[in-house]
């Protein structure tokens, strides 16, 4: 139960922690994947659903529990994820077709917050925007395996103060966080005081960071991505730019020669 001090809501205020949530699905294959004893015939894939901390950090300090609902044709379709501490929330299963995913995320208790509902598509054929990104998908490094992983922020807006407190109390390096519930600022009682820093590139567990840079294909979401998709995003405005002036320009010589046939037009 939230006490007195905990009921307050820090006023005009916004915080927000980064987290991954996706499908990953592999073809069943002699070699690669085989199917496990015990699997209909007619389901093709392995798959899995998750949500989990950029870098693998834990978000067990926000988040106590996930929901997957998944098709009505599969056993017991809706899911229970508990926390555990460090561990992604994720569940794995086997199937043959592609379907939507409901994600329902519940807050830890201090949060007084109310359940959040996220939707995935499950994704288990190469996909992409181009026939060539399809291809890749195909045939790149990981051979067949399917990803659609997505990027998010949660926003806590104007949280009570004591979830403020645990959301931003011991932010420590991932490489010290792995399961435990988190010290005070990563100083352990009787201990020298700790000097908190990101590994190179990387991110402090309990933070809001995200990596600088990529860390291979398990690791997608950077800085460095960022920056790569805004200049896409630049290179595909000058395009449009240029296909909208030249489109312009053509409309310009159509209506100027719309003008000469009516001029024509009215002469004879
Ligand atoms: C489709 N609309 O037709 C979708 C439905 C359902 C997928 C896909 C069953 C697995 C199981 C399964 O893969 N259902 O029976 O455990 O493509």
């Amino acid at each position: 139960m939230a006490d007195k001090k905990s009921n307050k809501r820090i006023k005009s205020l916004s915080i927000h922690r980064p987290f991954i949530y996706g499908t990953t699905a592999r073809p069943f294959d002699p070699i690669r994947n085989p199917k496990p004893p015990g699997i209909p015939d007619d389901h093709t894939h392995s798959w899995e659903v998750f949500v989990k901390g950029v870098d693998d950090t834990d978000i067990t300090y926000w988040l106590r529990r996930v929901q997957f609902k998944l098709h009505e044709s599969i056993p017991n379709h809706v899911r229970i994820i508990d926390a555990v501490p460090g561990k992604p929330f994720s569940l794995k299963e086997t199937g043959w077709g592609e379907f939507e995913i409901t994600i329902r995320l519940y807050y830890v208790s201090e949060s007084n917050e109310k359940p959040q509902t996220l939707y995935h598509h499950l994704r288990l054929h190469p996909y992409g925007r181009t026939e060539e990104e399809k291809e890749e998908m195909k045939n790149g490094p990981d051979g067949g395996v399917v990803k659609s992983w997505n990027y998010d922020e949660q926003i806590f807006n104007e949280p009570y103060e004591s979830f403020y407190e645990v959301l931003t109390t011991g932010a420590m390096p991932a490489s010290m966080a792995g399961g435990q519930k988190g010290g005070k600022g990563g100083k352990q009682k009787g201990e020298k005081e700790q000097k908190i820093e990101r590994s190179e590139g990387g991110v402090l567990a309990r933070s809001a960071m995200i990596p600088l840079t990529n860390r291979g294909p398990d690791y997608p979401f950077s800085r460095e991505t960022e920056q790569c998709e805004i200049e896409k995003l630049k290179k595909a405005l000058v395009k449009v730019e240029e296909m909208t002036k030249k489109t312009k320009e053509e409309l310009e010589k159509k209506e100027k020669r719309l003008k000469e046939l009516k001029a024509e037009g009215a002469k004879g």
